[in-house]
């Protein structure tokens, strides 16, 4: 015990030891740096209640928030046999859900899952996350917008913990945008006037970007592998508590692979918008689909507790097993779009 400690603490030693060489060795640059980052500014803007132009110091007085070896795999290591090293670093930083907040979100309620944000760097290069990913998963606890890394200044970085590949991983952040999709919401309208929609029978999947549209029937998704949702929480604060599921569904990553092209790397500026006819809607990320360890829980669920769904779910609902609300269980899907 007492020889582990020390064994320990002798590394902990050699590695500051390693970065004070390291910061001296650097000293000049990293003042250049850093003096460089105090002017830098991040605009958070688009559907929130305010609009915040966010400096360094700025973030850094908010709460900060570690995450230590996160693994860094570049996109172009698929498998064990590739020479190239792979790397773990720890970040400091705060959290996107922290800064959103910051700015407070103007969609609330049955609105809020048709919601997405961009993060836009200097090159114009963007990233999306879907309004889930960031506040009912748990993926939400590992983006990070990172002002250092192993204890030293760089210039604000997007983190993504979780993610298997660093594609997301990106430099010089100068913008963050919240918007959300133009899908008309019905559901309150319905519900005032008692009127209750007919359960699905089919649905459409388009990609406008691939020229693809298929009708979808339940045969369609019958013919596709399916997994095991052990415990769907589907609660959420308009409709009260619905209790916990289990379900079985196609993963939605599974259904783009086989009517869409889906390149990899995938575009991690795209995202899917799942919509029903009362207008309820939700965005899924192609981040959290095709790169994230928790993407294979995200369903186009048929089968609820060991049966066909009710009619009131239609002959499909997506189920996201990771969340911790029903917000993205959107009954009665009718359209699948890629955007
Ligand atoms: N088509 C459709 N799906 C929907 C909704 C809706 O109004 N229309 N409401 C959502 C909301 S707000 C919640 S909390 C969950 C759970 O609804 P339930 O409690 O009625 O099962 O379903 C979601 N799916
Ligand atoms: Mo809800």
């Amino acid at each position: 015990m007492s020889s582990l400690l020390s064994l320990r603490f002798v590394q902990a030693r050699r590695a500051c030891s390693f970065v004070s060489f390291l910061s001296f060795a650097l000293l000049v640059p990293v003042l250049a740096k850093d003096a460089l980052s105090q002017e830098t500014r991040i605009a958070v803007r688009g559907d929130v209640l305010q609009e915040l132009s966010l400096s360094v110091a700025d973030l850094k007085a908010m709460p900060p928030f570690l995450i230590q070896d996160v693994p860094v795999i570049p996109e172009r290591v698929r498998d064990r046999k590739d020479e190239e090293k792979v790397t773990q670093k720890t970040f400091r930083g705060v959290l996107l859900r922290d800064v959103l907040w910051k700015a407070g979100l103007k969609h609330k309620r049955k609105w809020e899952p048709g919601v997405f944000i961009q993060i836009v760097n200097k090159d114009g290069r963007e990233i999306v996350f879907s309004f889930g990913e960031i506040f009912y998963s748990s993926i939400g606890r590992s983006v990070l917008i990172a002002y250092e890394v192993w204890d030293l200044p760089c210039a604000p970085t997007l983190v993504v913990a979780t993610d298997i590949h660093d594609g997301r991983m990106m430099k010089d952040l100068t913008q963050i945008k919240v918007s959300r999709v133009d899908v008309e919401l019905f559901a309150y309208d319905d519900r005032e006037k008692k009127k209750v929609r007919p359960p699905s029978t089919e649905f459409t999947f388009i990609d406008r970007l691939d020229k693809v549209e298929h009708v979808l029937k339940p045969a369609d998704l019958e013919a596709l592998p399916k997994v095991h949702i052990p415990a769907a929480v589907l609660i959420g604060d308009c409709e009260g508590f619905h209790g916990i599921h289990d379900l079985d569904g196609v993963p939605l990553s599974t259904l783009l692979k086989k009517y869409t092209t889906v390149p990899d790397p995938a575009p991690y500026n795209r995202y899917v918008l799942i919509t029903s006819d009362d207008g309820y809607c939700a965005t899924y990320s192609f981040g959290e689909l095709f790169n994230s360890r928790m993407g294979d829980q995200i369903v186009v669920a048929t089968i609820k507790d060991g049966r066909p769904l009710p009619p009131a779910d239609g002959f499909a609902m997506s189920v996201t097993g990771e969340d911790s609300t029903g917000g993205r269980s959107v009954k009665r899907i009718k359209k699948i779009e890629v955007r």
